[in-house]
């Protein structure tokens, strides 16, 4: 578990600029088995590189990676990202998007953007997405480590769409994870090694909030009923503040076959109240009895 300390820190290198890097946060074993897992999932599927300029014609990405293999799943629940996610969002936050970002020799370089520019909100504007970037291969200027423009998470603008800017490359060895505001101003560097760069893009997102990826309806239930607990919620199937994705006034946990799930807040405040006036009454019986 991640000391307070550390975290703290990590919170204060994020709001003054935007990003900060956990290293040796995947030991290497943990690193190979999760690069096999990709490989062997995109040869047994048929899959290949992506169809858009913006995802890379020479880059692999793998969506709703969740329903591939259970190899994946400890991705997500990453215990000191989820640390450091929680103290930016709160802990009833959401998996907004995970894929899988390994980008081939060749690759140019990504436009640059901000992951929730699209948002009509005015910028800057609080965190709302942290996205978990993990270095499966060494993030160097060569391998394409993901470009960054340092602080423009608090600028009140997003990229110019195919412009270039100054940015540094988010140099990390192979079992780093750089967290970065969505608010970041980005990209995927260019490849000009022989070899490919393996990553994961793992991003989390306020539970208020829709999610990036439809995961309740991307992730087939029999699937998701095998999911730990904490999976399921980050999926969505969970609910806000006790109000916001019920279903019918129940937690959508429950339809995954877990015993009663949270509270709605109608339901916690009846029973508040209920519980304020035993205690009233009891506090009456008790003085009643006091002085007789
Ligand atoms: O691959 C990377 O380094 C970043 C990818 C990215 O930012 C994206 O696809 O939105």
């Amino acid at each position: 578990m991640m000391k307070k300390d550390a975290v703290d820190g990590h919170l204060a290198r994020l709001r003054e600029d935007g990003f900060t890097v956990l290293r040796d946060a995947v030991a290497p074993d943990a690193v190979a088995a999760l690069i096999d897992a990709l490989d062997r999932i995109q040869r047994d599927h048929g899959l290949g590189p992506a169809r858009t300029g913006f995802e890379g014609r020479n880059t692999v990405r793998i969506n709703n990676l969740l329903t591939y293999d259970p190899a994946f799943w400890q991705v997500p629940l990453h215990a000191d990202v989820l640390a450091v996610a929680e103290a930016v969002l709160d802990p009833e936050l959401l998996l907004s998007s995970y894929c899988s970002l390994v980008v081939g020799p060749g690759q140019a370089a990504q436009p640059l953007h901000a992951d929730t520019q699209l948002l009509p909100l005015p910028r800057p504007h609080m965190p709302i997405t942290l996205n978990a970037i993990w270095a499966l291969s060494d993030f160097t200027e060569e391998t394409g480590a993901t470009r960054i423009v340092p602080g423009s998470h608090r600028l009140d603008r997003a990229p110019d769409y195919g412009r270039d800017y100054d940015t540094v490359a988010a140099t990390m060895p192979a079992g780093s994870i750089m967290l970065f505001d969505s608010a970041l101003w980005h990209g995927a560097g260019s490849n000009n090694s022989d070899r490919r760069r393996y990553a994961f893009s793992c991003a989390y997102c306020w539970g208020w909030m829709r999610q990036q990826e439809n995961l309740q309806l991307g992730i087939p239930r029999e699937v998701a009923v095998t999911f730990p607990r904490r999976l399921q919620e980050l999926c969505g199937y969970s609910v806000y503040k006790g109000q916001f994705g019920h279903i019918d006034n129940h937690d959508p946990i429950e339809l995954l076959g877990r015993e009663r799930g949270k509270r709605m807040v109608w339901e916690a405040s009846d029973a508040k109240a209920a519980h304020a006036a035993s205690a009233a009454a009891g506090d009456e019986a008790g003085n009643t009895a006091l002085h007789n």
